[in-house]
């Protein structure tokens, strides 16, 4: 039986978002901001979250008493599959750095961040948490999950050694104001904005979609995320990771449909198949979630609306930013 634990009231609380400047980091400060808390953000020119002794200096002086986790280094299927070093190396270290000083500093409360990939390529669906290490993971990521595996396993042995406040969620795939639409480092629903986009204002008659389209992804909105995390940094106290999703999966020619929609762009599909697919499906199960409380408000397609709203107000190159 899992215990709720007693409520954490984040008011008048000195909250640390690691992470501040990336996609959930940002929703985190968007979504603090009704908490009546103080929130910090580390400069990025003097703390490397790689380097331990900068971490440490940093949080000496500025005595964090809450820590959301929410920086990574994060990219899409391509920009895992080609650079495996750095998405072990950077995230092993920066969770290394942040839970030992965490525990150094006497942080009240911490929640790391991980992902739907932990969960095994042929995981039954919904994914339970307790399919955790349970088969073999998703090659094309297997990196970055097994530093996130690290992650939770690093905060669940500090809870039972140190009996240090420390949690985990497991986000599916997330979007919304403030994602990478790099190409060649994002996710797809950024790729496919910016594709859509672009083939709309140059009428080209199709748009590329890697792999075959037939896989099945869950998209959360990002403040949705960042809700639910908040939600159960103030509400849920103990050593079993939590997954959050919208609990409803879309295969990837139906987003892309959706997403021509939003965009208004009404040419073809064009599938490379010599891309990647990644894993078939990975649509977590959110009944832990619920059952303490939380659920997701945001559909895909008015998630899908904002989202483009907001590349064009700020990094479409015709978009207003570049205008201004
Ligand atoms: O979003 P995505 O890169 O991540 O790809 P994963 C999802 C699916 O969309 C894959 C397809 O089947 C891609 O082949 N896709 C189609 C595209 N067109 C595109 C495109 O233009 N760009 C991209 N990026 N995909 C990531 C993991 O896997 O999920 C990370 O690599 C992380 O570790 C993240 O866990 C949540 O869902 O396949």
């Amino acid at each position: 039986m899992v215990s709720k634990g007693p409520s954490y009231a984040l008011r008048n609380k000195r909250v640390w978002v690691a992470g501040d400047r990336g996609l959930v980091g940002s929703a985190l400060v968007r979504r603090l901001q009704n908490e009546g808390c103080e929130i910090l953000k580390a400069p990025r020119d003097s703390v490397d979250l790689r380097r331990p002794d900068q971490v440490e200096r940093w949080m000496t002086d500025t005595k964090p008493q809450a820590v959301f986790l929410a920086a990574a280094r994060v990219g899409g299927i391509y920009a895992n599959d080609t650079r495996p070093a750095e998405f072990i190396y950077d995230n092993l270290m920066i969770q290394s750095n942040v839970v030992e000083a965490s525990r150094r500093v006497g942080v009240e409360k911490l929640m790391l961040l991980g992902s739907s990939c932990i969960y095994p390529r042929l995981a039954p669906q919904p994914i339970p948490e307790s399919a955790l290490l349970t088969g073999p993971l998703e090659p094309t990521n297997e990196w970055y999950a097994v530093a996130k595996i690290a992650g939770i396993k690093l905060g669940q042995a500090y809870r039972r050694q140190y009996g240090c406040d420390f949690i985990s969620v497991m986000p599916t795939n997330l979007y919304g104001p403030g994602d990478n639409f790099d190409l060649l480092q994002s996710h797809v629903v950024p790729a496919l904005l910016v594709k859509a986009h672009a083939a709309k204002r140059s009428r080209a008659p199709a748009i590329e979609v890697w792999g075959t389209g037939k896989v099945r992804r869950e998209f959360l909105y990002v403040d949705d995320a960042a809700d639910g995390m908040v939600y159960l940094m103030q509400n849920y106290s103990d050593e079993a990771i939590v997954n959050l999703g919208p609990g409803s999966d879309v295969s990837i020619v139906d987003l892309v449909s959706l997403i021509c929609n939003v965009v208004g762009y009404q040419g073809e599909m064009k599938f490379d198949s010599s891309r990647p697919d990644g894993a078939p499906r990975k649509m977590v199960d959110t009944s832990f979630a619920e059952s303490l409380g939380w659920k997701a408000h945001t559909s895909l397609r008015n998630g899908l609306e904002q989202t483009y709203r907001w590349y064009v107000d700020n990094v479409a190159p015709d978009g207003k930013r570049a205008v201004a």
